[in-house]
């Protein structure tokens, strides 16, 4: 089966809470097996500074469904999760988002992008992906490689929930 990488990520509400119930929601609905799962890490917010840390997370996923389709149920998952899409700004505070990073070796640009564009240059899902998938090529380059130009200021990893 393809596998898929998928980002977690938030700063409203409980959203440790929101990853656990939206895990075994994405599995279910992907009619995936989850492969692999991040520790959950603090970081500072990027893009819009004025706001509360984001909680972030990073999952692999083996799946049936091709890209559209999982790309689908994951904006199904944040908007049964409580995620108001209409009044957000864009890089604003939001309760649960879910990004597709990567689907096997698949590249797409038009609509869904993949491997994700912005991937590369953001320390918040580089740390949590190093747990995961700290070698694995995408786009022809690594977490552990990008990661190495970026800085990881303000990143902390959290306690694991019980
Ligand atoms: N998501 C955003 C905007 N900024 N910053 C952090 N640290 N983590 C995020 O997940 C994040 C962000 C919009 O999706
Ligand atoms: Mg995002
Ligand atoms: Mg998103």
């Amino acid at each position: 089966m393809p596998e898929a990488l998928i980002a977690l990520g938030g700063n409203v509400g409980d959203v440790r809470a929101s990853f656990r119930r939206a895990i075994p929601m994405i599995c279910g609905m992907a009619q995936g097996v989850l492969l692999a799962r991040s520790a959950d890490y603090a970081t500072p917010p990027w893009g819009e500074e004025q706001q509360g840390r984001f909680v972030n997370a990073c999952i692999a996923l083996d799946t049936s469904l091709d890209p559209h389709a999982l790309l689908f149920c994951l904006h199904k998952i944040e908007q049964r999760l409580g995620r108001d899409r209409a009044n957000e700004r864009r890089w604003g505070a939001r309760t649960l988002d879910l990004d597709l990073l990567a689907y096997d070796d698949v590249s797409i640009d038009r609509g869904l992008r993949l491997p994700h564009p912005r991937l590369f240059e953001r320390a918040f899902v580089l740390v949590p992906l190093m747990d995961i998938a700290p070698d694995r090529p995408i786009g022809g380059r690594t977490a552990r490689q990008a990661l190495a130009l970026l800085s990881t200021a303000g990143i902390e990893r959290l306690p694991d929930l019980h």
